[in-house]
């Protein structure tokens, strides 16, 4: 057996990872491991997954979530635009709303599963995932000589997530916060800036998103959310990977990439057939929905005490040892009391409370069940 001790290497903040209007508050408040995301820092844990997943799911946490960048789409064209790039129905998205939209390419890959946001008839933020949708975006609108602006706007979420967010915001914006629907926004302002606030954000227990457009004000709309949010036992908080599962949350880059497609990982739940037909992807997808995906993105409960997520993927086997499949993102849920994990595994072998195998580096293999969406 290799007994050597893996140190892992630090990760340095160099200029040319970009920084937020908040992140001196998520560095004073003590995060311990950062990742980045779209060239700016991104926090991991402050205590632990776990300590902080406990706090999330009973108080209220404020997040540093400005790596979310926004491209803004303006122009008579934008609507067109936006409508080539994503197979969901973005005609029927209002004024106000926001809608969780995957990006394909003309091959049917995922460039990215943005949530879009609609400002005004012919105005659209792309609140975008780990990958690079501006320059894609302004390659398609140039070859295709379309009529729009295209470019990054100084606008950084702020997130309040975690079921006291509603009596905070509340304390800080008014009871109208109170009302937004799932999904979409109001105006508000705060600290002499205006803002949108949406009901949204990746967790399981719910809360809003602060737009910040006015860089040079972070600090002080983050404090004034901190010092409201005391008797709320608020905390500095970050994407966590327990809840995130838990809520079965799909991370770019870790559980899909540009060599995935939307039917693998389910997303096609986002989009019917007959309204895509203004996209780019759309005969690749009419494809791939004939011939059936190889793979698919699954549910995967794995026995056993805790395992800690890998570095890299593990294998999935089937019963004769052969691998079928690779774990992408896992974490041991106490609510569940198993490890849940999603998979991408093949395709004929997704079926719910199916058994398959894990090898995590042990002894032996991980005996793992498909499951369902609720983890049911
Ligand atoms: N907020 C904002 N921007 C983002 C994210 C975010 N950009 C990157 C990343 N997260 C985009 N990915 C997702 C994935 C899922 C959801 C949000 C963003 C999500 N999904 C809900 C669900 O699956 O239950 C609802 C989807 C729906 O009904 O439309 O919330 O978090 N600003």
């Amino acid at each position: 057996m290799n007994s050597r001790q893996l140190v892992l290497p630090r990760l340095v903040l160099s200029r040319r990872i970009r920084q937020t209007p908040f992140e001196e508050r998520v560095f004073e408040q003590g995060a311990k491991a950062f990742t980045t995301y779209n060239h700016m820092p991104l926090a991991s844990y402050f205590e632990s997954a776990e300590e902080d997943y406990d706090h999330l799911c009973e108080y209220v946490q404020i997040w540093d979530v400005s790596c979310e960048r926004q491209v803004e789409v303006t122009g008579p064209d934008a609507l067109k635009l936006v409508e080539l790039v994503t197979p969901r129905d973005i005609s029927s998205c209002e004024i106000g709303q926001c809608m969780y939209a995957p990006l394909v390419d003309e091959n049917g890959g995922i460039v990215n599963d943005p949530i879009v946001i609609r400002l005004a008839q012919d105005r659209f933020w792309i609140s975008i995932a780990d990958s690079g949708v501006l320059l894609w975006m302004k390659g398609i609108a140039f070859g295709r000589g379309l009529d729009v602006s295209i470019f990054e706007p100084d606008v950084s979420p702020l997130a309040v997530q975690g079921p006291r967010a509603d009596d905070l915001m509340a304390k800080v914006l008014g009871e109208q916060v109170r009302d937004i629907r799932f999904f979409w926004f109001i105006h508000a302002s705060l600290v002499g800036t205006d803002f949108i606030i949406a009901r949204s954000g990746w967790s399981g227990q719910g809360g809003f998103e602060i737009y910040l457009e006015d860089g040079s004000k972070g600090l002080e709309l983050w404090d004034a959310i901190w010092d409201a949010g005391q008797e709320f036992n608020i905390r500095a908080g970050c994407p966590n990977l327990i809840d995130r599962i838990e809520r079965g949350l799909f991370s770019y880059g870790s559980d899909m990439t540009i060599a995935n497609d939307p039917y693998e990982c389910g997303l096609d739940r986002f989009f019917e057939p007959e309204k895509e037909a203004e996209c780019l992807s759309h005969s690749a997808l009419q494809e791939v929905r004939r011939n059936g995906p190889a793979k698919n993105l699954v549910y995967l409960s794995i026995e056993g005490d805790v395992l800690l997520s890998p570095r890299d993927t593990w294998d999935v086997l089937d019963e004769n040892d052969k691998q079928v499949g690779i774990i992408t993102s896992l974490a041991y849920s106490k609510n569940y009391g198993s490890n849940l994990a999603f998979a991408m595994v093949e395709a004929d072998l997704n079926q719910h409370g199916n058994t398959l195998y894990v090898d995590a580096g042990e002894e032996s293999y991980r005996k793992a069940t498909i499951k369902n969406r609720s983890w049911n």
